[in-house]
């Protein structure tokens, strides 16, 4: 079983993967969690150039960065995870790219579902859990807990963009959510985040008892 978890800057998916991740320990799943960008070796040499605000990237360049990262992370982590039967859960996937690089950067968005196709030999989630909430509550989230951990300007160039860009991913990750409802699961990220995990757990129950 393969999860993602989307959503714009301080939707709160590291939270609500911290406490999923509790869940699936609890019922005796064996899961992997992973990320994008930095899931494996080479992924982790990527990230800096892509977070770094200091870094001046293209946004062509940046999308075949995020491409390369995802393309490695599939042959060497996701793919041989889901062979072994383990679900895997990753923070963010191939509908960050549409969402940011698409509909927030302006790239062309079937173009880039082909190039995500390309990048991972087709392979798509079997449920994405979109943390849905307003750009200005989710980025006053992000900017907050950057400062209380003394995260530079620097240290999140996407959280520097103005606010407009984050309602624009905003809106094209409801897009597509709605273009492919069996697959998106969409959650009020507003709520307490123990409030959004129940809603997830509910919505996975009837895949527990097949542990892959
Ligand atoms: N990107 C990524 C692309 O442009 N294209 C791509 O293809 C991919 C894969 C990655 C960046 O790269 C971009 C998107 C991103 O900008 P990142 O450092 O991995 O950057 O960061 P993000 O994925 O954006 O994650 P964030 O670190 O910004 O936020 P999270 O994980 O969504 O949020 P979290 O859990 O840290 O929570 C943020 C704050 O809110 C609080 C938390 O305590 C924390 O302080 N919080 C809540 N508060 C109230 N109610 C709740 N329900 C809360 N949940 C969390």
């Amino acid at each position: 079983m393969f999860l993602t978890v989307e959503g714009i800057e301080g939707a709160g998916k590291s939270t609500f993967i911290g406490l999923l991740e509790e869940e699936l320990g609890r019922r005796g799943i064996d899961f992997l969690r992973t990320r994008e960008p930095g899931g494996c070796a080479l992924g982790r040499q990527i990230r800096p150039l892509l977070l770094d605000a200091s870094q001046n990237v293209s946004s062509r360049a940046e999308l075949f960065l995020f491409l390369a990262d995802r393309a490695q992370h599939v042959a060497d982590t996701i793919r041989p995870a889901l062979e072994r039967g383990r679900w895997v859960l990753c923070d963010r996937y191939a509908d960050s790219t549409i969402a940011y690089q698409g509909y927030g950067r302006g790239m062309d968005v079937e173009e880039l579902q082909r190039l995500n196709d390309y990048a991972t030999d087709s392979l798509w989630p079997d449920i994405t859990f979109l943390l849905d909430l307003p750009a200005e509550v989710g980025l006053g989230r992000a900017l907050a807990r950057n400062g209380r951990e003394g995260l530079t300007q620097s240290e999140g160039r996407f959280e520097a963009e103005a606010l407009a860009f984050h309602q624009r991913i905003r809106e094209g990750f409801l897009t597509r959510a709605a273009r492919w409802p069996e697959r998106f699961c969409v959650l009020d990220a507003e709520q307490l985040p123990e409030a959004v995990v129940a809603q997830a757990v509910k919505h996975l129950e009837p895949y527990f008892g097949e542990k892959h």
